[in-house]
């Protein structure tokens, strides 16, 4: 490719509103262009890019069997009654109707639209299993769009859905994604590490995300420091052991205006992990089809652990949650703000326990009552725990123990998610009513897995990983150009007729390879080739006469000087070897 046809609109500076590395320099180096907020234009250096990532895709997913297919973004909201989601989600589903009236959503995702394309002909045990996939843009009306590609509005997906007759089946095909996709990060050139995530709102039971480690990710992981594994912070969970003393006295002591939990437990002299801390939420809950009612939830959990809301939400079954106020914890909670204790009178709260206060002795909570605490509160004698409300839905601590290997405890890392994958079980085909007949002859709902890749965000995440201060340092892999060739003085005879010969060459085998024809200070286009990240370049220059030029690094490895066979030679050898 000649630069001077092609392309590549680069900038000197970051955006003012870029947050990270991969959107500044994916905008400063022309590989994207923001049309709107979370809506981006894909440029030719940053297409290049993704159609080396869905290369990798396909690829291996094809190896697994998976077949590919193309569903419409344009998805009618039958679809989406009938699975009963399209009431379950706000306004990130984008939602609009055509000139009849008739109501329709921009694709988010397809598990609707995936068994409503098989409901037809996907009929007997005998065509099962099967795995379908596409590569296919998505739109998330999302709140807070930020980080460039990381969290877009429109973005292309690589998502999967398979078809499965039993348990068995689903295990062995999910096992096949998970090394498809092992493989695609590895092709990609990307370090990732595989964590046990939430299903959410999509059902299922199990899920695991394929997480890019990068200190600007926004997904938080725990992982262990002794065994492998490790846990989206929305999942992990750990045991929590609370020491036993013999139970003092329980008294009522005066704590004039002191509310937060550490400062009552230091002006009480306790350690926070002999308090009680008890939260309000007001939340939204489908209570029948289309109807959704706000309820209100009390969550009673150790002073020194956080509400993980992702648990709550699903523990509570809420299509969202947010702190109940001041107001309503008197009105409706019948209580005090800054003083909540054991709840008796608030009837309509749904009570929840999280396990860490389980075995508290001589705990300090709040008396219900403005300016008091209660102290050495003792379960039996001064409260009662009813079992079915305890759950754990507290945010794991750096340093708790691993429930995997009970040896280890967890360290805390940021990660980008590039992909999930999912056991699905029956969630689509029974709201959806897709059956099969099985092998006796009975009608049976699918069991169904599903399996995400973010493409453009796996492009990103690369550069996340691998850049500096200049621009990206693309793994081969998924390089927008394998080498650039660069003529230092395009008025040099002698400089233009090797770089015309190397570049023919090296096109000749394959390489995808870009010549700077342009009429540029060198500066202007070292600057370029850096913002290109091209992982190999060829600088022409004053020793042409000599036959000799000039091979260098993108990663900063030594840059020699060849004869121009013995150039052609090694990149041909190193690309296409
Ligand atoms: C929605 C909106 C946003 C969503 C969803 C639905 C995430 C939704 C979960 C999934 C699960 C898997 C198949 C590919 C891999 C991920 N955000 N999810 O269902 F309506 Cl607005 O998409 N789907």
């Amino acid at each position: 490719m000649k630069y001077s046809k092609y392309y590549i609109p680069t900038f000197r500076e970051n955006p003012a509103d870029a947050e990270i590395p991969s959107q500044a320099i994916a905008l400063r180096g022309g590989y994207i262009k923001k049309i709107a907020t979370g809506v981006y234009d894909y440029l030719p250096l940053g297409l290049r890019v993704i159609r080396k990532v869905e290369r990798i895709i396909r690829e291996e997913m094809n190896k697994k069997d998976a077949v590919e297919v193309l569903m419409p973004s344009m998805v009618p909201a039958e679809l989406w009654q009938k699975s009963g989601r399209w009431f379950k989600y706000g306004k990130e589903l984008l939602r609009i109707k055509d000139r009849a009236g008739r109501d329709f959503c921009y694709g988010p995702t397809h598990e609707e639209v995936i068994v409503d394309l098989v409901s037809d002909d996907l009929k007997s045990y005998k065509q099962l299993p099967i795995n379908f996939y596409q590569i296919q843009n998505k739109f998330r009306d999302e709140i807070r769009p930020r980080f460039g590609l990381m969290r877009a509005r429109e973005f292309s997906m690589k998502d999967a859905y398979s078809f499965h007759a039993d348990e068995q089946s689903l295990d062995l095909t999910y096992k096949g994604m998970y090394e498809a996709y092992s493989n695609i990060f590895g092709r990609c050139g990307l370090n990732h590490r595989v964590v046990s995530a939430d299903s959410g709102a999509i059902g299922g039971n199990s899920s695991q995300e394929f997480m890019i480690v990068a200190e600007t990710g926004e997904d938080e992981i725990l992982y262990c420091s002794s065994c492998d594994h490790a846990a989206n912070i929305e999942k992990a969970s750990t045991k929590v052991t609370n020491k036993s003393d013999d139970s003092l006295e329980v008294e009522k002591v005066h704590t004039p205006d002191i509310k937060a939990i550490e400062d009552v437990a230091s002006f009480l002299n306790v350690g926070v992990e002999k308090t009680i801390k008890v939260v309000a939420y007001k939340y939204d809950k489908e209570v029948a089809p289309e109807k959704v009612q706000t309820k209100y939830a009390m969550v009673y959990i150790r002073g020194d652990y956080e509400v993980n809301d992702v648990k709550l939400i699903n523990r509570l079954d809420a299509l969202g949650i947010e702190p109940a106020s001041e107001e309503e914890i008197i009105s409706v909670f019948k209580t005090v703000p800054g003083f909540m204790g054991f709840s008796s009178k608030a009837s309509d709260v749904q009570i929840i326990i999280d396990d860490s206060i389980i075995g508290i002795t001589n705990a300090v909570i709040g008396a219900n009552e403005k300016d008091y605490h209660i102290k050495n509160a003792n379960v039996g004698r001064d409260y009662v725990i009813d079992d079915s409300l305890v759950a754990d839905v507290k945010t794991v601590n750096v340093g708790d123990v691993c429930l995997s290997c009970f040896k280890g405890t967890y360290k805390k890392e940021r990660g980008i998610e590039v992909g999930h994958i999912f056991k699905l079980g029956t969630k689509y085909s029974q709201s959806m009513n897709a059956t099969f007949l099985d092998q006796q002859g009975k009608v049976q709902p699918f069991i169904m897995g599903c399996y995400g890749i973010g493409v453009g965000r796996t492009a990103m995440a690369a550069i996340e990983q691998y850049h500096d201060d200049n621009g990206p340092l693309w793994p081969i892999s998924i390089a927008p150009f394998e080498v650039i060739v660069l003529p230092v003085n395009g008025n040099k005879e002698e400089q233009v007729k090797l770089a015309d010969d190397i570049y023919s060459e090296l096109l000749a085998k394959g390489i995808d390879v870009l010549y700077d024809d342009r009429d540029e200070r060198l500066g202007v286009k070292l600057n370029d080739a850096d913002l290109i990240g091209a992982p190999y370049r060829v600088i022409i220059g004053k020793r042409a006469i000599e036959g000799i030029v000039e091979l260098s690094f993108r990663n900063g490895d030594e840059k020699v000087e060849l004869t121009v066979e013995k150039v052609k030679q090694f990149l041909v050898e190193k690309i296409k070897g």
